[in-house]
Formats: C-alpha cells, sequence, structure tokens
C-alpha cells in the first residue's frame, strides 16, 4: 500500500540538508508531497528569502525524491493536506520538534534529525560577507596570487 509523507518548509538556497531530508523521507514512504512556502507566507513567518518563490518551487519539483510540490500559505493548512492527499507521514526536521504533535491524531508525526553545518541562513551570512568585500581586498588577494604566479614560473 502506497505510503504518502509530506513536509513543509522554505526551502531558500536549496541545498544538502534539504536534499538528505528528502532522501531519508523517501526511505520509509513511497510518495512525498513537499509544500514550498510562498513570500508571502514567508514574511508571515518573518523570514526573508534570497530566491523568490517561483524559483524555489521550481527548484524542488525537480529534486528526484520529490513526487509533487504545493504551495504553503497559511500554517494551519496541514490538516487539510493530510486528509486531500491521504497522508500517512508529516515529516520535518527536529527543529521543529513537538510543534506538530497534534497532528498525530491523522498521521504519524516524525521528526528527522536536521543535517548539521549547513542552513540556508549560515549561505546567506557568507554570500553578504562576499558582497561586502572591498574592490581593494580583492585587488591585494590577486596582486598576491599574480605574485605567486610569477616565483612558480
Ligand atoms: N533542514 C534540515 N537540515 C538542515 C536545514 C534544514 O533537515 N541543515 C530541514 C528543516 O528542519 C525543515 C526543512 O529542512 O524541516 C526546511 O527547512 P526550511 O526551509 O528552513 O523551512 P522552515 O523555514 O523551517 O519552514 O510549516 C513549516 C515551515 O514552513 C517550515
Amino acid at each position: 500500500m502506497k505510503k504518502t509523507a509530506i513536509t513543509y518548509g522554505t526551502f531558500d538556497l536549496f541545498h544538502y540538508g534539504h536534499l538528505r531530508l528528502f532522501q531519508r523521507i523517501k526511505e520509509f514512504s513511497d510518495y512525498l508531497i513537499v509544500a514550498v512556502s510562498t513570500d508571502e507566507f514567508n514574511q508571515l513567518k518573518g523570514k526573508k528569502t534570497i530566491i523568490p518563490f517561483e524559483n524555489r518551487i521550481e527548484i524542488v519539483k525537480n529534486i528526484r525524491y520529490v513526487d509533487k510540490v504545493i504551495a504553503e500559505e497559511s500554517w494551519d493548512q496541514k490538516l487539510n493536506d493530510i486528509k486531500n492527499y491521504n497522508v500517512n507521514f508529516l515529516v520535518m526536521g527536529d527543529d521543529w520538534k513537538g510543534k506538530f504533535d497534534e497532528l498525530n491524531n491523522y498521521c504519524e508525526v516524525i521528526y528527522l534529525p536536521r543535517t548539521d553545518g549547513i542552513s540556508s541562513s549560515l549561505l546567506k551570512n557568507s554570500l553578504s560577507g562576499f558582497r561586502n568585500l572591498d574592490i581593494s581586498s580583492i585587488n591585494s588577494a590577486l596582486e598576491i596570487l599574480q605574485q605567486i604566479r610569477n616565483q612558480l614560473s
């Protein structure tokens, strides 16, 4: 019997933490629905994103483990989604541990360990770091590289 899982998220700057989550969900389910937070919902969540919703959902849709994508537009759509799609498992990373336990009455709620060392905010911070890099430090780095090349040649 086909086991359906659903997970919810922003999936900004898609990275291997998101990928590992999908991979692990498909180890115990046959069909994975991913609900991607819209830009408007992220505003409600107080979450700034770099990549617009249209592109975030396009990337998620093309991940091999994902069978269907839907928009996540509100906190309280989960129960409807569980009923509409006959969901067996609601799966989230364990930063959400306990937050959706009330839905255990409708499906199995599973929290999986987050993947260490990566997060969209980590990527955002390093990107903003580069943005602040001024042209003079780039030039001096280039000079050093040129000197090294001269010594090597
Ligand atoms: N995640 C993970 N490992 C990471 C980063 C994220 O397992 N290194 C998981 C999170 O635990 C979450 C999912 O990937 O289950 C998506 O993470 P976000 O895009 O940050 O989603 P979030 O903003 O937490 O939105 O209604 C639920 C919310 O929409 C979840």
